[in-house]
């Protein structure tokens, strides 16, 4: 049968797992309802976190799709899968147009020589404009430097979430079968007898993890073909070789993996048996076999200090709370998390290195759901040392606010050291490109969120390391912090209020040392929120339930990593976060300022 491989791609929530699904529920492999997006916090978060394999089958022919997420903190994922495959569906919003990831995406997809079909995705908008996106695209496709065939790409319009593709507006389309047909008019063949008949050359491009089995690995077969229990050649990019053998080989069908006995080139299969495979290493038949051309991993970019909860209320919640069950269960991440990297080496914590806040954040909510308990430090951008110059991560930020907010804006990015690249306005917007530090965006995110009222919308991308810029001034806040352990009332709370925002209710357990809130004047605050109205007043206790709190601002995992100081950690189990001063005790504080 003959093979076709394509990998969707587009900016976040342009419509990718909506057509992946619609694919294969209209080629009989899956039932309504059913999601490529299946892991729990995919689905809680709607966003795709993983990217992941399936195949249909269309006249006759095998098609292997991966989707891929569109989170920028994903983006390097993103990378290696296009190594893999022949093709591209570039999904693009009618309405919203290209916007920073879709650049990157296909700019990534152009260097590699690919020619994408694009997809003007949710048509039934009221407000998408697919005429104008498309030139916009072809705007884009000669921007980035596209050659005269990649330029002359075929355009299809669609309502992925109904399942409907169209080679022409006016179509009148019910299905995606003018899709299907176009992937396999235009999507070259995977592979041919010749190169199924040469020796055996897989190159893995993702891993993933099975309790029973260990670490797999997915690659492409591009040369010869592979039997089930074979014996193997690892392969990599220096050539080294190293002995192996597949205990399971399977493919992929639908959402499901396919057990199967053999596979030859063209396809994309997963397997078992290996457990130190690495991304881009070749998997060969003989040692004398050339290794195929390496698949860089971006490097981390942000770090943390994790450690186990000593907080006064350590263990009340969670299952696995000690330092061992911690590492095994980051060593078992690493298995996966090819971007991640982890160094064990100190005796009170364990340093974390990712590609972004979100990249971290995913792995933590994740422990904490497993019943795992935790504390972070504040996050720190990783800062290199090259040829004896400073270097550290920046970012593109791509914002887009209601026009009458871009000054503060502006002006925020500017003190922040952000260079405005461009700004230009989108109906009622004002849409303005930066070139920021991630260091000046750490915390930023928040005050954004703040400053537009909700309606601005921000994305961020890290574009590479470039010279340190100095001293980064941040207005902070200060923390607004608890000098006693016991139950919040309603009546101090009432009274703190007004000196900063709080991130706790009534009733809820505090100690001493945790922090309740800001501090809207800036140095920290200590106060008691546990204090009841004195006794001379006659009033009943239940009065207190009656008192009239603003809802507190209750912290997320990324807001507390957001907004945290560097004295502070962030307190993780199954059902709280919480604030703390890593010194509970302020005399211990002062002690340990007095030190520094
Ligand atoms: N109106 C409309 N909405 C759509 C269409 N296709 C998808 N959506 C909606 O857009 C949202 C995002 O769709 P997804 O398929 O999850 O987007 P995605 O590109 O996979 O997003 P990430 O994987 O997170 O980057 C969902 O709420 C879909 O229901 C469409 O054709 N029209
Ligand atoms: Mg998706």
């Amino acid at each position: 049968m003959e093979i076709r491989n394509i990998a969707i791609i587009a900016h976040v929530d342009h419509g990718k797992t909506a057509l992946t699904d619609a694919l294969m529920q209209q080629t009989g492999m899956s039932e309504a309802g059913d999601s490529m997006d299946s892991d729990t916090l995919e689905k809680e978060r709607g966003i795709t976190i993983y990217s992941k394999n399936t195949s249909v089958y269309y006249k006759d022919t095998k098609i292997n799709i991966v989707d891929t997420p569109g989170h920028a903190d994903f983006g390097s994922e993103v990378e290696r899968v296009l190594r893999s495959i022949d093709s591209v569906l570039l999904v693009v919003d009618a309405q919203e147009g290209p916007m920073p990831q879709t650049k990157f995406v296909l700019k990534k997809s152009l260097e590699l020589g690919l020619k994408p079909i694009v997809v003007l995705n949710k048509i039934d908008k009221e407000a998408a404009r697919p005429n104008i996106v498309e030139e916009l695209v072809f705007e884009l496709f000669f921007d980035l430097g596209a050659s005269d065939e990649q330029l002359d790409f075929t355009t299809l319009y669609a309502i992925a979430r109904d399942g409907i593709a169209k080679k022409e507006l006016e179509d009148d389309s019910q299905d995606l079968t003018p899709l299907l047909d176009t992937i396999l008019e235009e999507v070259g063949v995977a592979s041919n007898k010749e190169a199924q008949e040469k020796p055996l050359r897989i190159q893995a491009f993702n891993l993933a993890y099975d309790n029973f089995l260990g670490r797999l690995a997915i690659g492409r077969i591009y040369e010869g073909k592979i039997k089930d229990a074979s014996q193997i050649i690892i392969k990599d990019a220096e050539g080294q070789t190293r002995k192996g053998k597949i205990t399971k080989l399977f493919t992929f069908e639908g959402l499901n993996r396919k057990e199967v006995e053999f596979a030859q080139a063209g396809d994309i299969i997963m397997v078992a048996g290996l457990p130190d495979i690495f991304i881009g290493e070749t998997i060969c038949d003989n040692e004398n076999q050339e290794a195929l051309p390496a698949i860089s991993i971006d490097e981390p970019t942000i770090s943390l200090n994790l450690l186990v909860n000593n907080s006064p209320f350590s263990g009340k919640d969670g299952k696995f709370v000690t330092n061992s069950k911690l590492k095994e269960r980051l060593e078992k991440e690493l298995e996966v998390n090819v971007g991640l990297k982890i160094n064990f080496t100190a005796i009170d914590h364990y340093k974390i290195y990712g590609r972004g806040e979100m990249h971290i954040a995913i792995l933590l909510e994740n422990m904490r759901r497993e019943g795992y308990e935790m504390q972070i430090s504040q996050p720190h951008v990783i800062i290199k040392e090259k040829d004896g110059q400073k270097l550290e991560p920046f970012e593109e930020v791509t914002i887009t606010v209601p026009s009458e907010m871009s000054g503060t804006v502006i002006q925020k990015l500017s003190t922040r050291k952000g260079n405005m690249v461009s700004m230009s306005p989108e109906h009622n917007n004002t849409k303005i490109i930066f070139e920021i530090p991630t260091r000046g965006l750490l915390g930023y995110r928040n005050e954004f969120v703040v400053d537009t009222r909700g309606e601005g919308i921000i994305y961020t991308r890290v574009i590479g390391f470039k010279p340190y810029v100095g001293e980064i001034e941040k207005t902070t806040v200060g923390s607004m912090i608890s000098m006693a352990t016991g139950k919040t009332l309603g009546f101090s709370l009432f009274n703190l209020q007004t000196r900063g925002n709080l991130y706790i209710g009534a009733n809820t357990e505090v100690y001493e040392g945790m922090v309740i809130g800001d501090a809207a004047k800036g140095n920290d605050l200590i106060v008691n929120p546990i204090k009841g109205k004195q006794l001379s007043n006659m009033r009943s206790s239940g009065a207190d339930e009656a008192i009239n709190l603003t809802p507190p601002r209750e912290l997320t995992l990324e807001t507390g990593m957001s907004i945290m100081h560097g004295d502070e950690y962030l307190e993780i189990t199954p059902h709280n976060i919480r604030l703390r001063k890593q010194y509970l005790n302020e005399n211990a504080r002062i002690k340990a300022g007095r030190k520094k």
